[in-house]
This record gives structure tokens, C-alpha cells and sequence, in this order.
């Protein structure tokens, strides 16, 4: 196996000392003292990595070149099946800092040893699209950590949304297939705008809920580092007498919550399709360790029979109203993996990894995903021993009697497989303290029947909406109307309108209105009628974001002849409030200043939109802006500024190109001099802005 001998990006000095030419003029780098040799699998030296074996110089290769074959067999079997969901994710190390004991409900040691650090993987990804997909659609995170404490290997398989499609695992491939690009024409990626997937959703009232969510800011973050994650189901907490309490997951961004705007996340996209994970790369090079609290929502079954929904029901949640937060520990994420097929890609996660003292709960996507994802592995990664896979291994001893198999990397010793045995003194046996599942009475009447607490579809819906600002509502309604334009059935767009009706009136008139329904159409047939519920201000994301510069980002657009003092007086600002910047200019040799210094520059105007920034400052001399001003990136660069509600300083040669781009001044298109205005308008988006720059229904 080789080891990491690679440079570090910092790094400049050219690599190769000893290069060699052949006849052909290629480039041989041969090892000096310090490199590995560079061999075949079997551990064989190369002499040449550049030519195959032929009869002659312009001969047929021969069968004969065994280094030929066994290179490209390699390279044939590279990709294993991508996941069928959550294909493109992303992955780092990191550790969990327990805070506060749950000793009282549990036994699992992650849960109770206050103070311990356990290490754990997680990883962050899209649902719809492939793995080569982009970074930024519509869609949901899933957010799964695996933690590999003392006891085993804890998996939470989460999303960044606490609700679900379905409330029956049997309707999961359903809607992956309607969800998915469409099997005929293999398009639309990543994307749930169009027919098959609202076809589904008209026709599938109990995912009325997660609608509201999909098409909120939620599905459009603006980094990984600030969306939240959920644990999704009620789980177990079982303690020392046996005694169980329901247990919901939460993470929480130190960072707060924020997303993006449509606007910017499409053309985000197009900027840099590995937006979130490049973001997540960086904080984590530059030490800015990407960190959430652990907090859980505890109840006993007593508590869940006076709530007013089943949260056995993947469809609901529990607002923190009604059962709060408790904060229990943290996570960090320190250590960006070492190679992305090996960790990233060859993750397995599934929600049947629990430690003793954490057990299920009967809701039925539950149940359905502790047969799924073990199941998956076995054609992903192509064997019941995937758990020998490094970043799949227990970091605590394991044994058992299980063996053979594909890719079995153990060479267990001695002639006992088996248990009961005696002819063994130390072969792996049972014990008290492993897991136990909750001693629960199971009564009733068998058969395919949906609980009927599972049929009010629309009371949480609601109360999700009204519980978002007036901006989060008007682009949850946008969101609507550009996906229901997109499908070219008028019957589903009429059916979802129906639906719409019963989560607001005031949500469907819109949502016709924009898709130019001239007459509203008729409500869906409900199984039960909507619940009034009290809104819950923590479902917001306006709300929830913090007055911070740390972990956002501001971009500086100079040329030659920007004036210096005021470009370092922005950095140094925005610097001390914990942004990074990065300077953006004509060339990325560098800018000539007003002084006569040459500044370093991070991004070539052209390749460096103003969409990866959270503000920017343009700040040019005359001739600068005489030069920017035929530049369409340019006007471009704050015009998407302004209309993706962001904050910009300029001075006056950037005010010539705020002229171009026909902007008026708002209280965030500050004057460059005023950087303490600028850094306080940076910290937030301009919400209020919005209706000047695109319809809001
Ligand atoms: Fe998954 N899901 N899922 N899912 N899911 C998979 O497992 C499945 C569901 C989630 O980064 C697959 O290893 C079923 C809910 C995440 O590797 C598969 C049902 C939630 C990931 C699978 C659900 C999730 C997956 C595909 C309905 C949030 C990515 C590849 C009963 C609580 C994990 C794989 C990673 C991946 C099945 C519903 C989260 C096929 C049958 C609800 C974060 O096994």
C-alpha cells in the first residue's frame, strides 16, 4: 500500500528532480532515495510506467503484459454500485464530547461517560442525484454519523429535515422511483421538478408535511456547516432496570442555520458544482472545525398518548414547545478524510448499528430501514464482511463465529466455529451486558393495516407554515410555482392546489395564482379535517440564523490601481469578525494597488462569481472601473450580489458599476469608507430588499 507522500497544496517546488526522457519523448520520473518504488499489486518494481509491452516499437502489445492487465483490471472495477439514495455525500472525521449524562435513561456508555471523546465519521449528502451530481439542487441532506464507541459501532442516519415522505417502508422504493430522474429519458437529475415525482406526491396525501419542508430554505443550504440534522424517528433509551424512554435526535449548527436563495443556488451550480463539499474542505484545512450540539427530545409513552399526532409516524414531529431540547454533547469534524472512495465512498451506515441501551422504536419506516441498509451493502460493497472494510471497523474488539465469505480479511485461528463449544477456553461467548431490546407488550390484530392516528395529513403541514416568517412563506409559495411549472400535467399541478387548500387557503390562492389557474381547484378528499395547531418559531431558518461573520465568506473585486488602504481595511474587518476573504480580480497574477504593491489574488473574476460569497466589497480605481464596466462578469458579480440579497461595499469607482447595473442604494449597499457598517449589514441578508428585485406571490 503506499503512503501519503503527496504535497501539500501550499507547497510550490516542482516535485520531480530526476526526470528521464525516452525515445518517444515521454517523461520517466525515476525514485531517488526518498520515493517508494513504485510496484505492481504483488509487490513487483516497475522499470517503466509509461510503455506497454510490444513485439516492437510500433508492434502489437503482447497478452504477455501481465502489468498492462493487472493495471487496467484495476481500473475497470473502480466504481462500485453508487448508492440508489444519497449518492453524492460528503465525509470528514471528527469526535463526540459527551456534556451531559443520560445515565438516568441509559446505559450506553456514549450516552453516560461525560467528558469522553469518541470518534466518528460523518457524512453529508444529496438524495436524488448521482454521485457525480451537483452540490446545490433543491433536495434534502442526509446527514448519517457513525460513532465508533467502546460497545460498537453507533450509527445515526439522519436528515437535516425531522419528517419524512411515507409513513410505510413498502412506499420507499415508490418514491425513489418517482423522486429519481424519470427511466425513459434519464433526466430530470437532482431535481423533483417535474411529473413522476408530483404525480406521486398528489396521490400520497400523508406527504403533505415534507412538502412544506422541501420546498422551504431548508433543502437550499448555503453550507453543510449550517443545517441542522434529525435523527428522524423516535428511538429507545433503555436504562440499568430495563426501563425505556422514547428518545428523538437533534444536531444543532454552531454556526446557525442559513440558506441560500433559489437564485443563488442554481447559480451556484453552475459556479462550482462542489460548492458544499470544497466549503467543507476549506473550513476544515483552515482549522475552522465545523461543529454541532447533540441535543435529544425525551418522553415516556405516557407523554406521546397526549400529543395531538403519532410520533411513531415519520410524518410528524415534535415541536420544542411542546418536548424541549436538551443539549448533551458535541461534534466536531476535524479531519478530512485521506481518500474519498475508501472512507466517503465506502461508508456503510445502517440504522441497525445501535450500542447497548439504545434500541428501536415500532414506527414502520423504521422498522423497514433495519432490513434495507444491511442488505444494500451486500451489492454495494459486495460482501457480508464490509464491516472489515478500515473506515467500517469497530475501533473495540469484536468476535464471533461468523466466516469466509468475499474479501474475508481475518485469517481466524484454531478449529472452533462455533457456539456452544468446549473445546474452546476463550472462543466469544454471551454475556449479560450485551444488547437488549425493550421488554414491550405487542398486542392487537395482525395484518397490512395503516394505524389510523397515522391519517391526519395536513395539521403539522400547517403549522410548519405558519410558523416561518413572511419571507420563508413567500418562498416556500415561489418554490411551489416553479416546480408545478415545470410539470407538464395539468391534472397533478390541479391535485396539488387541492392539497395546498387544506394546509392554507392563503398558501393554494397563491400558488394558483402563480401557475395562472384562473379558477381555484376543487380541495382533495381528506381523511380527517386540519387541526389547528400553535405555530413553533424554532421550525424557522430567518430565525434561527446567528448575527455572525464566522464561517461566512467575503469576496473583494479589485484591478490595478484599487486603492490599498481601503482594500485591507475591509480584510482586516472581516478578518477580526471571522470571515475569510478572498480577493477577486481581472488576472490571478496578482493586482497592481494604488501604493504600487502587487496584491495576491484568489479567484479570476470569470471563475469567481459573487454567488460563493456571503458579501462583497468592489472596490476600484478610475481606470479600474473603466475596465469592469465592458466586463458582463463583473456587472454580473454585483448585480447577483444585490439580487441574492447580499451586502455590498463599494467606493467610487465601484460605484460606477453599481450605475451599469442599475442598483439603488439600500441601508446594505454601504460606502466602502463605512467598514463597520458594511461588516453589519455583511452579517445577515437583506430579506427586505426582496420584493424589489423579483415577484413575490
Ligand atoms: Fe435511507 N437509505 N431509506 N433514509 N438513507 C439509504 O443505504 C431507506 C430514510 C438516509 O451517507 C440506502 O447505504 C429505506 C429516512 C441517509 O451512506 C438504503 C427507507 C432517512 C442515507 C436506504 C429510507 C434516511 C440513506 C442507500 C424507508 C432519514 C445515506 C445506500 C423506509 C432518517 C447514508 C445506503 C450514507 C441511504 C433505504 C428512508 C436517511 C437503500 C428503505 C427516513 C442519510 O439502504
Amino acid at each position: 500500500m503506499s503512503n501519503d507522500n503527496s504535497k501539500t497544496s501550499k507547497d510550490d517546488a516542482p516535485l520531480n528532480q530526476k526526470p528521464q526522457i525516452g525515445q518517444g519523448g515521454e517523461l520517466h520520473q525515476l525514485a531517488d532515495g526518498e520515493h517508494a518504488l513504485l510496484t505492481t499489486n504483488q509487490g513487483l518494481p516497475l522499470s517503466d510506467n509509461q510503455n506497454s509491452l510490444k513485439s516492437n516499437p510500433l508492434g502489437p502489445v503482447l497478452l504477455e503484459d501481465f502489468i498492462l492487465r493487472e493495471k487496467i483490471t484495476n481500473f475497470d472495477h473502480e466504481r462500485i454500485p453508487e448508492r440508489i439514495v444519497h449518492a453524492r455525500g460528503t465525509g470528514a472525521h471528527g469526535y463526540f464530547e459527551l456534556t451531559h449524562s443520560l445515565q438516568q435513561y441509559t446505559t450506553a456508555k456514549i450516552l453516560t461517560e461525560v467528558g469522553e471523546r469518541t470518534p466518528l465519521f460523518t457524512r453529508i449528502s444529496t438524495v436524488a442525484g448521482g454521485s457525480g451530481s451537483v452540490d446545490t439542487p433543491r433536495d434534502v441532506r442526509g446527514f448519517a454519523t457513525k460513532f465508533y464507541t467502546k460497545e460498537g459501532n453507533w450509527d445515526l442516519v439522519g436528515n437535516n429535515v425531522p419528517v419524512f415522505f411515507i409513513q410505510d417502508a413498502i412506499k420507499f422504493p415508490d418514491l425513489v422511483h418517482a423522486i429519481k430522474m424519470e427511466p425513459d429519458r434519464g433526466f430530470p437529475q437532482s431535481a423533483t421538478a417535474h411529473d413522476t415525482f408530483w404525480d406521486f406526491i398528489s396521490l400520497t396525501p400523508e406527504s403533505m408535511h415534507m412538502v412544506m419542508w422541501i420546498m422551504s430554505d431548508r433543502t437550499i443550504p448555503r453550507s453543510l456547516r449550517m443545517i441542522e440534522g434529525f435523527g428522524v424517528h423516535s428511538f429507545r433509551l433503555i436504562n440499568e432496570n430495563g426501563d425505556s424512554t422514547f428518545v428523538k435526535f437533534h444536531w444543532r449548527p454552531k454556526l446557525g442555520l442559513q440558506s441560500m436563495v433559489w437564485d443563488e443556488a442554481v447559480k451556484t451550480a453552475g459556479a462550482d458544482q462542489d460548492f458544499m463539499r470544497r466549503d467543507m474542505f476549506e473550513a476544515i484545512e483552515a482549522g475552522s472545525f465545523p461543529e454541532w450540539d447533540l441535543a435529544v427530545q425525551l418522553f415516556t409513552a405516557t407523554d406521546a398518548e397526549q400529543f395531538p399526532f403519532d410520533h411513531l409516524d415519520a410524518t410528524k414531529l415534535i415541536p420544542e414547545e411542546l418536548v424541549p431540547l436538551q443539549v448533551i454533547g458535541r461534534m466536531v469534524l476535524d479531519r478530512w478524510p485521506n481518500n474519498f472512495f475508501a472512507e466517503t465512498e465506502q461508508v456503510a451506515f445502517c440504522p441497525s448499528h445501535v450500542v447497548p441501551g439504545i434500541d428501536f422504536s415500532n414506527d414502520p419506516l423504521l422498522q423497514g430501514r433495519l432490513f434495507s441498509y444491511q442488505d444494500t451493502q451486500l451489492s454495494r460493497l459486495g460482501s457480508p464482511n464490509f464491516h472489515q472494510i478500515p473506515i467500517n471497523t469497530p475501533k473495540c474488539p469484536f468476535a464471533n463465529h461468523q466466516r469466509d465469505g468475499h474479501m474475508q480479511m481475518g485469517q481466524p485461528a484454531g478449529r472452533v466455529a462455533y457456539e456452544p463449544n468446549s473445546l474452546s477456553d476463550t472462543s466469544p461467548r454471551e454475556s449479560a451486558k450485551g444488547f437488549q431490546s425493550a421488554a414491550v407488550n405487542e398486542t392487537g390484530v395482525k395484518g397490512r393495516i395503516r394505524a389510523e392516528s397515522f391519517a391526519d395529513h395536513y395539521s403539522q403541514a400547517r403549522q410548519f407554515l405558519i410558523s416561518q416568517t413572511i419571507h420563508e412563506q413567500a418562498h416556500i409559495a415561489s418554490a411551489l410555482i416553479f416546480e408545478l411549472s415545470k410539470v407538464e400535467h395539468l391534472h397533478i399541478r390541479e391535485a396539488m392546489v387541492g392539497h395546498l387548500r387544506h394546509i392554507s387557503e392563503d398558501l393554494a390562492s397563491r400558488v394558483a395564482s402563480g401557475l395562472g389557474f384562473q379558477k381555484i381547484p376543487d380541495a382533495y378528499k381528506a381523511a380527517t379535517s386540519t387541526q389547528e395547531m400553535p405555530p413553533s418559531p424554532a421550525l424557522q431558518i430567518i430565525g434561527n440564523m446567528k448575527d455572525t461573520l464566522m464561517g461566512r465568506s467575503i469576496g473583494i473585486l479589485i484591478a490595478d490601481g484599487s486603492d490599498v488602504g481601503t482594500i485591507h481595511a475591509i480584510k482586516k474587518a472581516a478578518i477580526d469578525a471571522g470571515a475569510s476573504v478572498k480577493i477577486v480580480a481581472p488576472k490571478i497574477g496578482g493586482a497592481k494597488l494604488s501604493d504600487g504593491s502587487m496584491l495576491k489574488v484568489d479567484g479570476q473574476l470569470a471563475g469567481t462569481p459573487s454567488v460563493i460569497f456571503d458579501a462583497v466589497a468592489i472596490i476600484l480605481s478610475s481606470e479600474g472601473a473603466k475596465e469592469l464596466s465592458i466586463e458582463a462578469a463583473a456587472i454580473d458579480f454585483i448585480r447577483d450580489a444585490f439580487g441574492h440579497l447580499k451586502a455590498i461595499a463599494t467606493d467610487n469607482g465601484g460605484d460606477v458599476l453599481l450605475k451599469i447595473a442599475n442598483i439603488k442604494d439600500d441601508s446594505a449597499v454601504v460606502d466602502a469608507l463605512k467598514v463597520e457598517a458594511f461588516i453589519a449589514a455583511a452579517k445577515t441578508r437583506q430579506w427586505d430588499r426582496e420584493k424589489t428585485v423579483r415577484t413575490l406571490l
